[in-house]
C-alpha cells in the first residue's frame, strides 16, 4: 500500500513536470482493495484491474520501473511505448489487459473463468470495476453468464462513492450494490474496502468458493477516491469538505498502521525501513524511466498484430 501511495504521488509531480503521456487516474485511498484482494489469490488465477486498481499491479509483480516507464511513453515499458501503462496487461503476472470502455472487461473476465471450468482447472478470474461500471450493460452480461454457469469469478467493485464526477446516489437508487448479485443467483458482500484485511478475509471467501465450484461472488468494496477523476482535474472538485476530511480519517494506510501497532508489530523501526525502501524503489524507477529511450518509429507495427502462425499456436 505504501509502495503504490508514493508511486501515485510521485506520478503525479511527473505528470505536473510534463513528462507523464496520459492522464492520471489516481488511487490514492483505494490501495487496501487491490493489495487484500490479490493477497488472496494464487500466481496462477487471473485479474483485470480497473484503471484505478494500481496496487494489484504491484502485487502481482509488474515492477514500479516497467509501470513509470509506460507512463512516460519509454520503451522500457510494458507496452514498449506503443500504449501507456494506464490500460496495461502482462501475460507473466497473469493480468489479462486494461480497457478504456468502463465496464467492458466484466464479460471478459467471465470467459476467461468459462475457459478455466471447461478445462477443469481450479483457476479464479477476478474483476475489479468502479461503482460507475455497474451501470452499464457488461455489467449484467457478465454477471448473468457466469451466475448461470456458475462460473469460478470474483466481481470486485472499488465503489469510490464517485463515477468521474457523478455521485452514486445520481446513478444509483438501491442502497447496496452487493444486493445486485440476488438477480444472478449468487452471494453479493460489502465489506469495508480500507480496511485491507478485512478485504483479505472476504476475498478468501469468494476465492474457495469459486474453486469449490460453487460460483462467482461480487464483492462490493467501500472506499472513498481522495483526488479527482484524473490529475486534469482539481483534487476532491465539488465535493462536500467534512465528506472528504471523515474519509481522509479512515485512510487505509493511517488504519492498517493503527492495526499493526495494536497488534505490536511494529517495532524495531520498522516502519522507517519500510518508507526507506519504498523511497529507494521509487527514485530508482524515476532515474530508470527518465532515462530510458523513447520507441524507435522502427518499431512501430511489431507486436501489434501476432503472425499466423503464433495465432495457429495460440488456439
Ligand atoms: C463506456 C465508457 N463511457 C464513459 C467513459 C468515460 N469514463 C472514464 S472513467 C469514467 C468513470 C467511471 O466511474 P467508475 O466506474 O465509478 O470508476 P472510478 O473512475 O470511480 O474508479 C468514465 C465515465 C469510458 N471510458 N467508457
Amino acid at each position: 500500500m505504501l509502495l503504490t501511495r508514493a508511486y501515485e504521488d510521485r506520478a503525479q509531480e511527473l505528470w505536473s513536470k510534463g513528462l507523464v503521456v496520459e492522464s492520471l487516474h489516481g488511487s490514492q485511498g483505494q490501495e487496501a482493495i487491490g493489495v487484500g484482494v490479490c493477497y488472496g489469490l494464487r500466481p496462477d488465477d487471473v485479474i483485470i484491474p480497473s484503471l484505478r486498481t494500481r496496487a494489484a499491479f504491484l502485487v502481482r509483480g509488474v515492477s514500479v520501473r516497467q509501470f513509470l516507464s509506460g507512463m512516460l511513453g519509454k520503451a522500457t515499458g510494458a507496452a514498449k511505448g506503443k500504449a501507456t501503462a494506464h490500460h496495461m496487461g502482462s501475460k507473466d503476472a497473469g493480468i489479462l489487459l486494461g480497457s478504456a470502455l468502463v465496464g467492458s472487461s466484466i464479460p471478459v473476465a467471465a470467459g476467461a473463468a468459462l475457459a478455466f471450468k471447461m478445462r477443469d482447472e481450479d483457476r479464479v478470474s477476478v474483476c475489479f470495476f468502479g461503482d460507475g461500471a455497474t451501470e452499464r450493460g457488461d455489467f449484467h452480461e457478465g454477471l448473468n453468464l457466469a451466475g448461470v454457469m456458475k462460473l469460478p469469478a470474483v466481481f470486485v467493485i472499488e465503489n469510490n462513492l464517485y463515477a468521474e464526477f457523478t455521485p452514486i446516489s445520481k446513478h444509483f437508487a438501491g442502497t447496496s450494490l452487493a444486493a445486485r448479485a440476488e438477480g444472478y443467483g449468487f452471494p453479493g458482500v460489502t465489506v469495508d474496502g480500507n480496511d485491507v484485511l478485512a478485504v483479505y478475509d472476504a476475498m478468501s471467501e469468494a476465492v474457495a468458493r469459486a474453486r469449490a465450484g460453487e460460483g462467482p461472488t461480487l464483492l462490493e468494496c467501500m472506499t472513498y477516491r481522495q483526488r479527482g477523476h484524473s490529475s486534469s482535474h482539481p483534487p476532491t472538485e465539488g465535493r462536500d469538505p467534512a465528506e472528504v476530511e471523515s474519509w481522509l480519517k479512515r485512510d487505509p494506510i493511517l488504519l492498517f498502521k493503527a492495526e499493526l501497532a495494536h497488534r505490536g508489530l511494529l517495532g524495531g523501526g520498522a516502519l522507517a525501513l519500510i518508507d526507506a525502501s519504498v523511497a529507494e524503489e521509487i527514485e530508482d524507477a524515476v532515474r530508470f524511466a527518465v532515462d530510458s529511450p523513447l520507441p524507435d518509429p522502427a518499431e512501430l507495427y511489431r507486436d501489434v498484430y501476432a503472425p499466423a502462425e503464433t495465432s495457429e499456436a495460440a488456439r
